[in-house]
């Protein structure tokens, strides 16, 4: 590692703060060193939630680690500050309004209900305090101010991290490149686990499909459109008076029957649950909880009452081992009516009486002792949601133990994402949102959370077919992609702007499910290796200063680039990767159902495969697996040694014989020899068999052209070059 003498510079003013006898630090993994403001400091660690395993100390920080961090103090908050080197430029910090480059950005870790929020809001649902910083020579660091306290991110001068409560850990991963350091934070805070496939179909979503009626309306409105879409939300309107745990006996009089109905058309359900429980003698969920003292405290130990939905609510203190025990077990009836998935909002916890919109700060928490014992809720703000969805996945998991979860959160912490996928809460119906949802969505990803994606169509106001048609165009290619929108506002399902949108979201999301072979492979790679699912495009080339700031685009990977426009106008110049050894990456589409080329759509994000790399693809399907993967597609793009390589994961696509081994996961191998290119099996990895189904090929040639052929999976393929 090279010794980066800027890097150690100190920051003077902050230096003037700085706590006597520090900063001291531990090496703790190859490349990774936690520092502590100084001895005292490490006496008062808390236990880390977004660290997985606890971290043991293996040595010395190495005398040329370039990373220095200086811990001082503002104020009531301590401080610690990481000067960069110039041209090094700054990512991640969570779910954030705006630009994918945040220097110059000021956020603040305070898990928050942010309705209709702006470029200018500082705290959004969840909080990363976490920086991925990349270096003008593309070497990378990332840091993580190990707290789970209020803390600002400042990145307009270097890195500054100031927070309140006691000194905590900042934990530096030093690395050659911005991907290594991701895959050594999902070392540090653990990865997804494989969702079930049906979950990376598209999402219908509004708030609320109601009555029950209305909810095999939208089902049918796919099917009989051919419109390809795997799942249907309940928002909170399916509920007897906004009791959790409940359904209204007039407008959902039978759960089961729906969702089994529902199953027959080929759909999944998901369905709400908030933390604001009613207080209500009589209520079952209040009854229990009440006798098993459950509820989060005041700080004089009352019961704390706060106004959601339902009217005065009590909360469940999750940051208590027995109270998540509890909460998990009432989802085994509640999943029994056939409940595939489940969603819990509001879990900020959003408060409506309150002028912070949320609980008291100094409202008790009767915490665990490896949560690091009882506390205020300053201390437990952050993860409240995250515990919640960490009993939640567990209830349901008990529930349907051959299955697996799928949760969906609003709010979270770093490392939550192991138990729940995360959306990026109320956004609104306007240009601003169609521009910020793909930095949004790669900042998150790039903060740990692969599993996330927008309100397509935005949840606040109307918008229209244009804003509508432009959205799904790529919105359909994010790692979770679901249309959803609030109450009040017109229809925005698939068809609901006329038939010239509903072309162009037909289009978009058959093409999703023809790359269904290839997303599920990445999800694979981001539950094995901690990868994000979509990356900024700047991780094509991370010495490119021209890419570093390009958020019109993303990757889909690391071999798929997509190319939208956010504007109206359609007039922003995207920068695309420079080509490989003189190979440029090379645009790709697929034929539509009516014949016409994807690309002859303006709507349409555009594709580009990498040169060297071969992406499997699908037929179209309704709904994931509906059909055996026949045929399977190669998108093949050589690179300058006329090479190219690709992998497929396949298992079940639901329960867990995969972690037995039960899965095939193939590389593909493509080779130019003469006049010719052959495809073959260069190495395959697990127990299930490969079925008998066709192979094709297409080999994308310079200037649109393209040569293909075809044969049987497993045997080799030869495609003659013209
Ligand atoms: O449950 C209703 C909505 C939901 O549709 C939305 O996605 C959440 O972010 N929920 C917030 C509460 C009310 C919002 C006005």
């Amino acid at each position: 590692m090279p010794c980066r003498g800027l890097c150690i510079a100190l920051l003077a003013g902050v230096l003037s703060g700085s706590a006597a006898g520090g900063p001291v630090g531990d090496l703790v993994g190859q490349g990774v060193v936690r520092w502590y403001a100084d001895e005292e400091a490490r006496t008062l660690e808390l236990p880390s939630f977004a660290v997985v395993k606890p971290l043991e100390p293996q040595g010395p920080v190495p005398g040329d680690f370039p990373v220095q961090v200086v811990f001082g103090r503002d104020g009531q908050r301590w401080t610690a500050s990481i000067a960069i080197e110039e041209g090094t430029s700054l990512y991640g910090t969570g779910e954030v309004a705006g630009q994918l480059l945040r220097n110059g950005r000021v956020t603040e870790c305070w898990n928050t209900d942010a309705y209709g929020y702006k470029d200018d809001t500082k705290s959004l649902y969840t909080s990363q305090p976490w920086v991925l910083a990349v270096r003008a020579d593309g070497t990378a660091f990332g840091v993580l101010a190990d707290t789970t306290y209020r803390c600002e991110i400042d990145l307009r001068d270097g890195i500054v991290f100031r927070a309140e409560g006691p000194e905590q850990p900042v934990i530096v991963i030093e690395r050659d490149s911005p991907q290594e350091v991701m895959q050594a934070l999902g070392e540090l805070t653990g990865t997804i686990t494989l969702p079930p496939k049906w979950a990376i179909g598209y999402h219908q979503c509004r708030y609320s499909y109601d009555p029950d009626a209305r909810v095999r309306e939208i089902a049918e409105g796919f099917r009989s459109r051919d419109i390809p879409a795997d799942v249907i939300w309940m928002d909170i309107d399916y509920m007897d008076g906004y009791r959790c745990f409940t359904f209204d006996t007039k407008d959902f009089p039978d759960p089961a029957e729906l969702n089994e109905w529902l199953a027959t058309q080929g759909f999944h359900n998901v369905w709400m649950i908030d933390p604001g429980i009613k207080l209500e003698s009589g209520y079952f969920v209040y009854d229990q909880g009440t006798a098993a003292d459950v509820w989060t405290k005041t700080a004089d130990g009352q019961t704390y009452q706060g106004e959601v939905w339902p009217g005065m609510c009590v909360f469940p203190d999750y940051t208590n081992a027995d109270v998540r025990q509890w909460w998990a077990r009432l989802y085994d009836d509640f999943m029994a009516n056939g409940i595939s998935g489940v969603w819990n909002d509001m879990n900020e916890p959003a408060v409506f009486n309150t002028p912070s919109k949320t609980m008291p700060e100094d409202n008790w928490h009767r915490a665990d002792a490896e949560f690091g014992g009882p506390g205020p809720h300053a201390r437990f703000h952050n993860v409240y949601g995250m515990l919640m969805v960490q009993s939640t996945r567990e209830g349901v998991m008990e529930a349907n133990p051959g299955k697996r979860p799928f949760v969906l959160s609003r709010a979270n912490y770093l490392g939550g994402h192991r138990f729940a996928a995360t959306w990026t809460g109320d956004n609104s119906a306007n240009w601003y949102h169609v521009d910020v949802s793909v930095p949004m969505t790669l900042n998150l990803s790039l903060s740990g959370q692969p599993f996330c994606g927008p309100d397509i169509g935005g949840f606040a106001g109307n918008g229209d077919g244009q804003m509508f048609a432009r959205w799904i165009g790529f919105g359909a290619l994010f790692p979770f992609s679901r249309g959803h929108t609030a109450k009040g506002n017109i229809d925005k399902e698939p068809w609901a702007f006329g038939p010239e949108v509903e072309a162009t979201a037909r289009r978009a999301l058959e093409r999703r499910y023809r790359l269904i072979p290839y997303l599920y492979t990445l999800f694979a790679d981001a539950a094995g290796a901690g990868m994000p699912i979509v990356r900024p495009t700047l991780f094509a080339d991370p010495k490119d200063p021209a890419l570093r700031s390009e958020d019109d685009s993303f990757l889909l990977g690391g071999d798929v680039l997509v190319v939208a426009q956010m504007q109206p106008a359609r007039d922003r110049v995207v920068v695309m990767p420079r080509p490989i050894d003189g190979v440029a990456w090379r645009e790709f589409d697929f034929e539509g159902f009516d014949g016409r080329r994807d690309s002859e759509d303006p709507d349409q994000a555009r594709l580009f495969a990498r040169p060297g790399s071969i992406i499997p693809s699908g037929p179209v399907m309704e709904y994931v697996d509906e059909k055996p993967l026949d045929p399977l597609t190669l998108i093949v793009c050589l690179d300058a040694q006329g090479k190219a390589r690709g992998r497929l994961y396949e298992d079940a696509g639901e329960g867990w014989a995969y972690l037995d081994g039960e899965y095939l996961e193939t590389t593909y191998e493509a080779t130019r020899i003469d006049g010719e290119v052959v495809v073959r099996v260069a190495a395959e990895q697990g127990r299930m068999q490969r079925t008998d189904r066709a192979l094709r090929v297409r080999v994308l040639l310079p200037e649109g052209s393209e040569a293909s052929g075809q044969g049987r999976d497993g045997t080799d393929v030869h495609v003659k070059l013209k």
